[in-house]
This record gives structure tokens, sequence and C-alpha cells, in this order.
């Protein structure tokens, strides 16, 4: 407020604020002034990375103004808001999708073509934003995509780190992680260097009693490291709504900066301290679906947690309410258990540094928060050391131990009979070192916890919250399946069919509610309608095989069948029974007559996806499919009848060209492992078909869909107990043509065997964890299933179609709404529209 402009000279602001380009004609006006006055380029000197960058500026300029009437509107509303804390906000692109979400690339195509570009050659010179690693990150982006379209007043709070995911290449079948340096240019971030907030690490606490004799505590001591807001706007489509997403960066903070070391002449030391502090940002944890427990990941968590709450209480305080509104003002939820620590850190601040008593402190708390759980696996499950806790932040360790205490206490009360439930609940492991558990911290302290797709909010009742539903009752516990943004994921990524789409369903309205598709089957018989349909499946596999060609240097067949994997390489994802599957029909083709060989379908089997740098499995796997399709590409007797394709360095940007380009995608978890999976959405919703286990959201597209439409197999997760039990206890029986396969590779035929024992031996000596064995035969069959279907493309193609048309469901808006009304209790904020600066909507 007091840095308003006063009323008389706001006249000449209203008359001066910027308006938003309209036509072709204005957009060219604005570029060519970023290019020449902001880049200092001229037309002699513009390459299409200038261009993509005036690009960028001119429509920048234009979010900002939306941004800014957003922001201005929700501060002015003052209603509740929702802050999505995520350690991963997996962005990728953000220019095609500015265009589309401000609805003018049409205007910017023309324009740019008026200055000599192409727009597809201009998107595709940015950089990816890869501040995720897979599912969990991108599901994130997808929200933000949604909040905003839908007009929710939200915030997202993340890191800004300096590398994202790293850059994969490929040097010899190999994984080599190249660092992700993404910041030369980044046109879509703010730096907020007035929006600080000290954070601190280490020290002591200080306990005393204050005038009125009551018992405080105050954190002392240890060193200050200063976060610094980077705003980054996030338009909605066909609103004029643009949200928040704040990423803080890390520095030294000024006072810390050690002069008296710099003057005399210690300046490398002083230098050194400064870039530890910018270390906590410097670099995203590379792995998903793991934990380390490394002291520099809790700073992070705790350095992001803390600059967000902080900031969140700021904006709270500025309103003047009494806290026990802080719960109808606030919703905080927590993407997995990474930002835990704001469930302490919140009540560090009520009752050190705001004087309220532990019980109204602890209500507030546990009616802020919502958590979502995203996975049931054990090594994925965070734990930290108590003593590492204790010396990071030792004012938390004592709160973390009082909310255990009043947590256990509650417990006996209510099960004064199961003794044993308080060592299994308590938030303290009894091991040694002890350990923090943090997904039970985080149920404690929400009002919510979900999980992220029907078997798997199941699982989580009946594994590792199972005690917790006995404890809080069913209630506390809710499901909300994934979803993906339609924008992205359709329009963006495949626009020809979102073309023919709406073509038929007069608009793309669809975009905004997805459940309109299923008008779409009302032309599943249309001949035009089919005709198109397969062209543009043509189409998006010849732009696939360009990519595939560019980067490998092997030709394949757009005709053949393409049979995609792309996702992260996990065991429990299981790369392994695919590419077992891949050897097993080679030796089958290399046995078969040129007749047999007439009547199959020619086949791409196409890998991507990296490892995590340490995970020597994954990376086991990678060198497999690499050394396979290097013998079975350059076999001429088996030809165009199979190729086999890993495809580098697996993201975001990638994902748009390859997701359109399927017509099976591989979705094979092991039953009961993988909470949700996402790209399974995207790839159904591009007109491909599944192979998939009885898994995670595969189970809710099979029932939208219908059975018929999707290609299952396996055992059911009720069932992987048990089988894993009599692995290890009765006799294990290898799978026959498995044993082949291993036979094969053994030979020597993909190079040194020795490479690949320990991904054999896993199966055939270790129990077999995973169920490769137990589920290849089922595996296999369904493949061959899948061949003979595919020979049959009338009746393909009208399953695609169908599975289109019943896609409605997975949509991110669907899921956002779901938040919203169940665990957030927040209402969208319709945007203002003033006719002068309003964009569209
Ligand atoms: C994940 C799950 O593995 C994945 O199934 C899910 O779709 C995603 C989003 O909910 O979250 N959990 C972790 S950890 N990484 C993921 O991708």
């Amino acid at each position: 407020v007091e840095a308003s402009i006063p009323e008389p000279q706001r006249a000449a602001w209203n008359k001066y604020a910027p308006k938003p380009f309209e036509s072709a004609e204005e957009f060219d006006k604005e570029a060519v002034r970023h290019i020449e006055t902001t880049l200092a380029r001229s037309m002699y000197n513009c390459d299409e990375a200038a261009a993509y960058a005036g690009t960028a500026l001119a429509f920048r300029d234009r979010l900002v103004i939306d941004w800014n009437k957003t922001q201005q509107n929700q501060t002015f509303a003052d209603q509740k808001r929702v802050y999505y804390l995520s350690l991963e906000f997996l962005m990728g692109r953000a220019l095609d999708n500015a265009m589309l979400n401000v609805g003018q690339k049409e205007t910017a195509k023309q324009g740019l073509s008026d200055l000599g570009f192409r727009v597809e050659d201009i998107i595709t010179q940015e950089h990816d934003a890869a501040l995720g690693n897979g599912g969990l990150g991108r599901l994130a982006a997808c929200f933000l995509d949604s909040l905003a379209s839908l007009n929710y007043p939200a915030w997202g709070y993340g890191l800004r780190y300096r590398y994202g995911i790293f850059k994969q290449e490929i040097i010899d079948g190999y994984q080599v992680e190249v660092p992700d340096y993404w910041l030369d240019f980044n046109p879509w971030e703010f730096a907020r260097h007035d929006i600080t907030v000290d954070i601190q690490f280490y020290g002591y606490v200080n306990k005393y009693q204050d005038d009125d004799g009551k018992q405080v505590c105050s954190w002392e001591g240890g060193e200050i490291v200063q976060a610094v807001a980077f705003d980054v706007p996030i338009p909605g489509y066909g609103t004029p709504t643009t949200n928040n997403l704040r990423l803080w960066g890390s520095k030294a903070a000024s006072g810390e900066f050690d002069f008296q070391k710099f003057n005399s002449g210690e300046y490398e030391s002083s230098v050194a301290d400064q870039q530890r502090a910018e270390t906590i940002s410097a670099v995203l944890y590379p792995n998903d679906n793991l934990e380390r427990g490394k002291e520099l990941r809790l700073k992070q968590q705790y350095f992001w947690c803390a600059a967000s709450l902080y900031d969140i209480v700021r904006r709270f305080k500025k309103s003047k309410r009494p806290w026990k509104d802080f719960p109808n003002q606030v919703a905080i939820q927590l993407n997995d258990t990474h930002p835990t620590l704001a469930i302490p850190e919140l009540q560090r601040i009520l009752i050190d540094q705001e004087g309220l008593d532990w019980d109204e402190a602890w209500s507030i708390v546990q009616k802020t928060f919502g958590y979502t759980n995203h996975t049931v696996l054990p090594e994925a499950l965070e734990k930290w050391s108590v003593p590492l806790i204790q010396h990071l932040l030792p004012r938390h360790l004592q709160i973390i131990y009082d909310i255990n205490l009043n947590f256990l206490q509650y417990v006996e009360r209510n099960n004064p009979k199961d003794r044993e439930m308080l060592g299994r609940v308590s938030i303290i492991e009894e091991s040694n070192p002890k350990m923090v558990r943090m997904a039970y911290l985080a149920v404690i302290g929400s009002h919510k916890v979900n999980g992220v797709a029907e078997l798997h909010s199941d699982l989580i009742k009946t594994t590792i919250f199972k005690d917790f539903v006995k404890i809080y009752g069913p209630d506390k516990f809710a499901n909300v399946t994934n979803g993906i943004t339609p924008r992205r994921w359709l329009h963006q990524a495949n626009p020809r069919l979102s073309e023919l789409i709406a073509s038929k369903l007069g608009g793309y309205g669809f975009l905004k509610d997805l459940t309109l598709l299923h008008k779409l089957e009302a032309y599943v018989d249309d001949k035009d309608f089919r005709k198109e349909f397969q062209e543009i499946k043509y189409a998006n596999k010849v732009r696939l095989a360009r990519h595939i060609k560019e980067v490998t240097g092997v030709s394949v067949n757009p005709a053949a069948l393409f049979d995609i994997q792309v996702k992260r390489i996990h065991e429990y994802k299981r790369q392994q029974l695919n590419i077992f599957g891949v050897i097993h029909r080679y030796l089958a083709i290399k046995k078969m007559s040129a007749e047999q060989r007439k009547k199959l379908a020619p086949r791409v089997s196409i890998f991507g996806g990296k490892a995590a740098p340490g995970y020597w499995m994954a990376k086991t796997v990678i060198h497999l499919v690499n050394e396979v399709g290097r013998v079975i590409n350059a076999d001429k007797d088996v030809g165009d009848l199979l190729k086999v394709i890993f495809i580098e360095d697996y993201n975001v940007s990638k994902a748009e060209i390859i997701c359109p380009a399927s017509d099976i995608s591989e979705h094979i978890s092991t039953a009961g492992t993988e909470a949700s999976g996402t790209s399974n959405m995207k790839f159904v919703l591009n007109g491909g078909l599944i192979i998939g286990t009885c898994d995670g959201a595969n189970i809710e597209i099979t029932r939208e869909i219908g059975e018929n439409n999707i290609f299952l197999f396996g055992n059911l997760a009720e069932d992987v107990d048990e089988l894993r039990h009599a692995h290890l206890y009765g006799n294990f029986q290898l799978d026959a043509e498995l044993s082949s396969v291993f036979d094969a590779i053994r030979s020597g035929m993909f190079g040194d065997a020795g490479q690949f024992s320990a991904l054999v031996n896993g199966i055939v000596e270790h129990g077999d964890y995973y169920l490769v064995s137990d589920d290849f035969a089922s595996y296999c069959k369904t493949h061959d299933m899948i061949d003979e279907a595919y020979k049959d493309q009338e009746e393909w193609v009208t399953k695609c179609i169908t599975a289109v048309a019943r896609m409605g469901f997975f949509s991110s808006d669907r899921c956002i709404d779901e938040y919203a009304e169940m665990i957030w209790n927040v209402e969208p904020l319709q945007p203002k529209v003033d006719g002068a600066n309003g964009t569209n909507g």
C-alpha cells in the first residue's frame, strides 16, 4: 500500500500502461523491439535463438500484464489460497504453452513468418525447464496449469535449481550424465531481489521464562543463508488468470559475507563461504522413487519450507486477522514427504515467535496441511537420522519429539490394548541411529492424506498407513486419481488430432472440459474421420522416425507397429521384462520360415528414460537395450521385422513428440508398485493402446475405456507377497522361454555376458523380487495378441478412437476440482475483465 501511486498521477499511469498486442503487426513490433534493444541484435544478426528470445520476451510482456492483475485481484479478494509445495516442477518449455494459453499462437505464427521464421523452429529453441525427475514433478506442472486455467488463487513454491535433471548422453551404449545448466537465458523468471528471507541452520535452543513467567524457547546462533524469490508466471488457458510459481534461490546472507577475510587478502575463503550458501539450490537430486538421506538434501528441504512459510505467514499477517483464521485463508499441499518439515516449522513459528500455546497452534497446523503420498516403495520413504536433524535443526527436533509425545499419548488413550502399536506408529524409529519417519509426521500433521490412483490409495490404507486408519478412522484418507493437462498433452503435442476433434465437437471446448470427448464415439464408424485419425497417427510416427534417424542414425519404418516404453529406468517399472521380451521375439523371428515372417507385423521397440546416476542395475538395463539394438538393427536377416531403439535424454519436450507416435505403449510395473503413472494417460489420449499390468491408473483407464481396448497381463497386486515368498522358500521355477533368453545373453550374443550377469542373477538366483519370470509367459502371449490385433487395422482404429473418446476423466482439471472440494475447501476467483488490458476469456 505504501508503494501505491498517488491518485492524481494514476491518470498518466493508466494512459501509458502497456497494452497487449492484438495483431501480427503489433506482435512483430514488440518482437523486433526486443531483438533490437533488449538483445542488441539486428536483422543482420538474428538467428533462430534470437528470434526465440524476441518472441519469448514479447509474450512475456503480455503475460506480465495479466499476471500483475491476477495478483492484484487475489490480494484484493483476500480469499483462501492454495500453496502447492513441491521440490520438483517439471515444466518443460514455456513459449508454446504461453502462446496457446494467451490465445495468440496464430498471431505469432503469422508475425514470425513476416519476419522470416517458422514458429515450430522458434519454439524448439527453448531449453526445457527440467526441475524434476519424472511423474511426480510433471504432475506438479500439470496441476499448476489446471489451477490457473480453473481460476484458483494458487501459488506453487519450489527451489530454483541452477542445474535441473542431468542431460543423458548414450556413449558406446552407456549412459553418461551431463550437467543441465539451463539459466543462460531464461525470460520466464523474474528475480525479486527485494523479496528475501534469512534462513537459519545449526545453532542451539535457548530455554527461558518470558516476562509472564511462561516457558519459551528460541533458536539461537548457527548460520544464516538468504533465500531470494524468483517468480515465474503461470498462465491459465482461456482465462487471463496468471498464477505465480515462486522458486527460491540461495545466496550468502549479506551480513555473512566475510569482509574481514575479504580485505585481509583471504579472498578465496571468503568466496568459498558464498559458494557454500549457493550450493543449497545448486542442483536437483536426480533420484526418482529413492531417498538417500544426504545432509544437503535436508538443507534444501528446510531452506525451501522455511522460506515459503515465512512468505505465506507474512502475507496472512497483512490481513490482520486472528490466527484461528489461518486455515480459512491458507491451504498448503505437501507434494510427497519432501516438504514435511513445513509442519514443525509452522508449529515453531506459531509457538516460539507468535506466542500461541501448543494446542491452539497444533490445531491450526493440522487444518492447514494436506499430504499427497506418491509411492509405497520402502526405499523411497523418507527417513532422516535424529542426530542429523539435531545438528541442523535443533529446535525442530524438539518440536518433532513433542508432536510425537502428544500423538503417542493420544494413541495409548484410544488403543489401550494394543501396546505394540506405539512402537509401530511412533514418528521415531528406534534404530541405531534413531530415524524420523517423515511420512508418519506428514500424516499426523495433516487433515487429509491422499493417494494418486484408486489401487494405490487402497494400498496405503492396508500397508504403510494401516495403523493410522485405525487411529484416525478411514475418512482421513482419500483418493485423487492423477490427471494430465490436455492443453500440453493433446493440443500442443498433437495439434492435428486436436484440430480434428475440434472439427467434430464444434470447437475447442474439450480443452476446458475433457469429458466432452465422449461425443467422439458418434464418429467411431465415420469413414472420413477414421481415415484422418489414422493419417494423423502415421504422420506422428513419421515425425518420431525422423527424430530417431537424426539422433541414432537408424531408419525405422513408420508403417511398423511402434511399441514404446519411456519413463525413468527402474527395476519396478520392469524395462528388463520388455527387453527380455524383445530378445525372445528376436530369437523367434530367427527361427521363422519365410512364410511365417510374411505374416508378422513389423515392429519398432522404442525405449527411453534416465537412470539415477548411482543406480547401477538401471544403468545395466540401458546398456543391455543398446547392445540388443546394436545386434538386431544390424541383422539384415531380420530387417524391418524388428528394430530396437533407445532414445537418449527423454524429457518433457521429447515426450511431446513421442506420446502421439505410439501404437502400443508399455506400463508394465510389478502389480502394486506404480502408484499411478501418468504417461499411460498421455499415450491413450493421443490415440495409442496400452499393454499393462493391473497397477496404478491402468486399472481406472481400463474401467473408463473398456477392457476390450487395453491389453492387460500378469499377476495381481494381491498375489505379489505370496509369489515373493514362494521364490525365497519354495522351489523357484524359471520360465522356460525366459531361460532361453538368458541362454542367448550368456552366449555372448549381445556382447560380454558378464556385464549383464547381475540382471540375470537377480531373477535366477536372488528371488526375482519384481516377478519378471512369473509374468513373462503372460507378457509374451499378450504381445502375440497385439500382433494379431494390429493386423486388423479396422478393428484397431476402432479401439483407439473409442479409447480417446473415453479419456475425459483423466484431465488434471478434474483432479484440481477434487482437491479443491475435498481437501482445500477453496473456491475459484473469477478474473476481473476490465476491457482495457484484459486479454482473452
Ligand atoms: C511417482 C509415482 O512413481 C508415479 O506412479 C506417479 O504417477 C507420480 C505422480 O503421482 O508419482 N512417485 C514418485 S516418488 N515418483 C513418481 O513419479
